[in-house]
């Protein structure tokens, strides 16, 4: 039940989107300043949005008002339940707003970088979302030996780790993602190549043919992933879930994490951090530093903690 305080502010919050003849919507895909966005009835249309406000993105609830048949403005942004970002020294980059959970892709050939992987997972883990790895293209078994070893040491540490086929077997990849995407908005991330927009497709039929119109409107190429875009997945699929699609991130910019954050969602870190020698510890050739000494000793992974302590040389 809302408090009468909370239904009294539903109700002017509801007066004043009345008055300003707006309506709710979602943004389904975006292009610059160009929105792609959907109403509660399924409409969808570009809107744009007012002098040069460009800090929406995909998930994005918005209020949006018609200027005639061809024209919609977005007039404000709902507040987020989530945001994912990913930044560099000059910019942030907003990728998706209030999904609920990320799934990092990432197959063996061509090769995943397990550097990217743990920045991402780092990303999404402090962004309060729930992570997981779908491990694709299973189907080619010289590759995937390959990068087995490295899965396993991501599902000892707790991570939902799917493993997918999506080109040679969407059945049985609809069937192991189902129970998961359910009743959630879900972000695939990961690099060029590894078959985010494959497993898309598995699950929403009609995926390729909504990306064409939504390419055509915007005026974007049409086979390349180039940007974000929200999707309905079938009730029949899965019930009451939305899957983002994103293009291929090279780089993957932690500028917005803080140093406590990215050490906190190393999830083997966690009860070490506070037991080295040094407050400050960079974990790197202090001594009496817990986390280097058990990498050293094999109780950590030592790749991850290799991996990390370059990270932050480079973050620094
Ligand atoms: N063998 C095999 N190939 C796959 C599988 N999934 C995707 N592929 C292929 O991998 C290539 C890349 O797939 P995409 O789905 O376009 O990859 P993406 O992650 O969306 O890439 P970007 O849009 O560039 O970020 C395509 O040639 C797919 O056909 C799989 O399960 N097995
Ligand atoms: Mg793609
Ligand atoms: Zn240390």
């Amino acid at each position: 039940m809302p408090s009468s305080a909370e239904a009294e502010a539903e109700t002017a919050s509801a007066a004043a989107r009345a008055v300003a003849g707006s309506e709710t919507a979602r943004i389904v895909a975006s292009f610059g300043r160009h929105y792609w966005v959907r109403f509660a009835s399924g409409n969808e249309r570009i809107a744009v949005t007012r002098g040069k406000r460009s800090d929406l993105c995909v998930g994005d609830e918005v209020e949006v008002r018609a200027l005639g048949a061809d024209q919609a403005v977005i007039e404000s942004l709902h507040a987020r339940a989530t945001l994912l970002q990913r930044s560099d020294a000059w910019r942030t980059r907003l990728i998706a707003a209030n999904v609920e959970r990320a799934a990092v892709v990432v197959a063996g050939e061509p090769a995943f970088s397990e550097e990217l992987l743990m920045r991402m997972l780092i990303a999404i883990e402090t962004s309060g979302i729930e992570p997981a790895i779908v491990a694709n293209k299973a189907d080619r078994t010289a590759a995937r030996d390959a990068i087995v070893a490295r899965i396993a040491v991501y599902r000892r540490l707790g991570y939902p780790v799917f493993d997918v086929s999506a080109l040679t077997d969407p059945e049985a990849t609809r069937a192991s993602l189902a129970p998961w995407l359910a009743g959630h908005a879900t972000l695939l991330l990961g690099e060029s190549g590894m078959g985010k927009s494959t497993l898309v497709n598995a699950l929403v039929p009609d995926a390729q043919a909504r990306t064409n119109a939504i390419s055509l409107a915007l005026g974007t190429g049409r086979h390349t992933t180039t940007f974000s875009r929200l999707f309905d997945v079938p009730a029949n699929i899965a019930r009451d879930a939305r899957i983002v699609d994103t293009p291929g991130f090279q780089t993957y910019g932690l500028n917005h994490v803080s140093r406590s954050q990215r050490e906190h969602a190393m999830r083997e870190f966690v009860p070490l951090i506070g037991r080295c020698r040094f407050n400050d510890c960079t974990h790197r050739d202090e001594p009496d530093c817990a986390i280097r000494q058990a990498a050293q000793r094999g109780e950590i992974d030592g790749l991850r903690y290799r991996l990390f302590v370059e990270m932050e040389r480079g973050e620094a």
